[in-house]
């Protein structure tokens, strides 16, 4: 009986282990953790060309973070991404992200970082990206996916802690 009590302590003590090593990210107001690794802040107030919605996300970083326009990797985290933005903020529309062709026509990278993005499905909607030389900036666009947008357009945005340890 003693050795089972002991045997139950352990599995106790090493479960307790092993969720605080997997303690989930926390964000600092008023980023909002998304997919359990990322920290992403929209403010809806906002409504801004790509290079405006840019200054805005790096200007407003939190004190001792580092922010700029998001940039998505994994699809586990956009669809985390997505039913936010559809069930939390009720807002289906166009927002601005951190990837771009203006470099290279048809070559889309993250600008923060300069790696390619993920091209075709199921990062982009079909027949997309479709804008040519005058669609040059990234967008999470009303259907979810990745869309090419017209870098003056107002659209709202969404911001990414880059410095986070998962990142
Ligand atoms: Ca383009």
């Amino acid at each position: 009986m003693k050795r089972d009590v002991l045997l139950l302590v352990a599995t106790l003590i090493v479960g307790a282990l092993v969720s605080l090593s997997m303690a989930q990210v926390s964000c600092p107001e008023p980023y909002i953790l998304i997919g359990n690794t990322t920290c992403l802040y929209i403010p809806l107030d906002q409504n801004s060309t790509w290079d405006d919605a840019r200054d805005y996300c790096i200007t407003h970083s939190p004190p001792g973070y580092t922010a700029d326009l998001a940039e998505f990797l994994e699809c586990d985290v956009m669809s985390s991404l997505w039913n936010y933005i559809a069930y939390n903020l009720h807002k289906r529309t166009n927002y601005w992200i951190g990837g771009s062709d203006s470099a290279k026509e048809g070559t889309w990278k993250w600008v923060r970082s300069g790696t390619d993005v993920h091209m075709g499905v199921p990062f982009w909607f079909t027949g997309q990206p479709d804008g040519g030389t005058l669609e040059n900036r990234l967008t999470v666009s009303e259907n979810g996916y990745f869309g090419d947008g017209l870098e003056t357009q107002h659209y709202n945005f969404i911001c990414k802690l880059f410095d986070l340890p998962e990142n």
